[in-house]
């Protein structure tokens, strides 16, 4: 078979979040995030680890630039701490914080790497937090000032913008589940976070719009995956169908239809969020691209039992990683053909995608061969997307370095690239070394 060759200009990446790399959790003027405090609280993280130093990417930003070439990347993935850039979330930018990314930004340039910036992977600004966090309407308006600020301080540099990453994993893992900052558990304050964020992503790029000039591109990133019924009962259909308007539509139809999908408002009842009259033209405003986050598929069955109605359901004899989520490469073929049918994005980005391997150290090497076939099977499974017309216009793997892993803490290592947190250094795995040729070749083995 002859290789599957991608499109000549796509975009070859690897992704990273601020807290989950960056550590210098207190220096230059940096203010407390929601992260800082959530990992300093004992019982929120396993090993009580938190992102305090996590892969020192503050201090050695240089050398993780050298590794992305070594991989071949033409474009890297970063996301901007908003109180590294504005320590209360809002008032007087701190110039040290600004300078850290103009730094990062410059070196990405010089390296001939296309810099992409997520606006929020996370870590808001604690004190935003005090006055109510994303429940309160006016950090819509205080996330707008720090588009704004970093939009005009960068813009120079940066042409890809994201405002968010996983809106849904802020919203429910965080305000609902209580895994993730800020810990809240209430269903009615999740669903409010939900829209404050999309109304945020709208103001944000209303900002980033004033400030940019036409190379600019501006998108959203979701974690989406298709949802199967676990039999074709009218019951297991249903619950399948409902909990891809939970997962999925609740953010895709207010992004691409202007409105809230209507059996989830029936669902969500007096929970429902406020909206307020003009929210949605501006939350449908276009953008320029999807960013899509895509690890596994989710199988659900009706269970009478449970508050829900329903109960995920684990694949039997599936491969699974290190995180217990199954290996499923057919569902990004079947997420992306449906979003481009039922939304119609213009342009598509594969923004994560990735998995966690138990990975050891032998001899100076990281032998990770699952990983590398995860990835393979992904991308043929992108490639066969493009033969049918979707327009995926690039893959960023899920990670460049091993990292800090939420409430996993450092137990889970997603990186292409090794990192020992004691002596912090880094090795490329074999799956790293296979991801260069396939960047440089841009093909891999059909
Ligand atoms: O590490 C996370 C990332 O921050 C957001 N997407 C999923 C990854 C793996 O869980």
């Amino acid at each position: 078979m002859p290789p599957a060759e991608f499109p000549r200009d796509f975009v070859w990446g690897a992704a990273t979040a601020a807290y989950q790399i960056e550590g210098a959790w207190n220096e230059d003027g940096k203010g407390p995030s929601i992260w800082d405090t959530f990992s300093h609280t004992p019982g929120n993280v396993v090993n009580e680890d938190t992102g305090d130093v996590a892969c020192d990417h503050y201090h050695r930003y240089q050398q993780d630039v050298g590794i992305m070439q070594e991989l071949g990347l033409n474009a890297y993935r970063f996301s901007i701490s908003w109180p590294r850039v504005l320590p209360t979330g809002s008032g007087r930018p701190n110039p040290q914080g600004l300078d850290f990314y103009k730094r990062l930004v410059d070196a990405l340039l010089a390296a001939d790497i296309q810099p992409w910036a997520t606006l929020y992977h996370w870590d808001l600004p604690q004190e935003l937090q005090d006055r109510g966090g994303w429940s309160n309407r006016d950090t819509v308006k205080r996330f707008g000032e720090y588009a704004h600020v970093v939009a005009r301080e960068l813009t120079d540099g940066i042409d890809r913008w994201i405002t968010h990453n996983e809106p849904w994993v802020v919203a429910f893992i965080g305000h609902l589940f209580g895994q993730h900052a800020p810990g809240i558990r209430d269903m009615r304050i999740a669903l409010q976070v939900s829209h404050d964020l999309l109304l945020s992503h709208a103001e944000a790029m209303e900002a980033i719009r004033g400030e940019s000039d036409e190379r600019d591109r501006i998108g959203i990133t979701l974690n989406l995956q298709p949802v199967h019924p676990q039999s074709d009962t009218q019951a297991d259909e249903e619950a399948a169908r409902r909990t891809d308007g939970f997962s999925n539509r609740w953010f895709l139809d207010p992004l691409y239809k202007g409105a809230y999908p209507e059996d989830m408002l029936e669902a969500f009842g007096d929970d429902a969020p406020e909206v307020q009259q003009g929210d949605l033209e501006r939350i449908s405003s276009p953008m320029d691209f999807l960013g899509v986050n895509y690890y596994t598929r989710t199988i659900v069955r009706a269970d009478p039992d449970s508050p829900v109605g329903m109960a995920q359901v684990q694949a039997e004899g599936r491969p699974r990683t290190e995180m217990g989520w199954e290996v499923y490469p057919e569902g990004l073929h079947e997420l992306l053909t449906r979003l481009h049918r039922d939304y119609r994005p213009p342009a598509i980005y594969i923004t994560e995608n990735g998995a966690a391997y138990d990975d050891v150290v032998t001899d100076g090497e990281v032998h990770d061969p699952q990983r590398r076939d995860y990835i393979h099977q992904h991308l043929l499974q992108a490639h066969r997307a493009i033969e049918e017309g979707v327009p995926l216009g690039g893959y960023f793997c899920w990670s460049l370095l091993d990292n800090f892993e939420w409430s996993f803490g450092y137990t889970k290592r997603f990186g292409l690239t090794y990192v020992d947190y004691y002596a912090q250094e880094r090795i490329i795995k074999d799956s790293g070394r296979w991801y260069a040729s396939v960047t440089r070749e841009n093909s891999v083995e059909s």
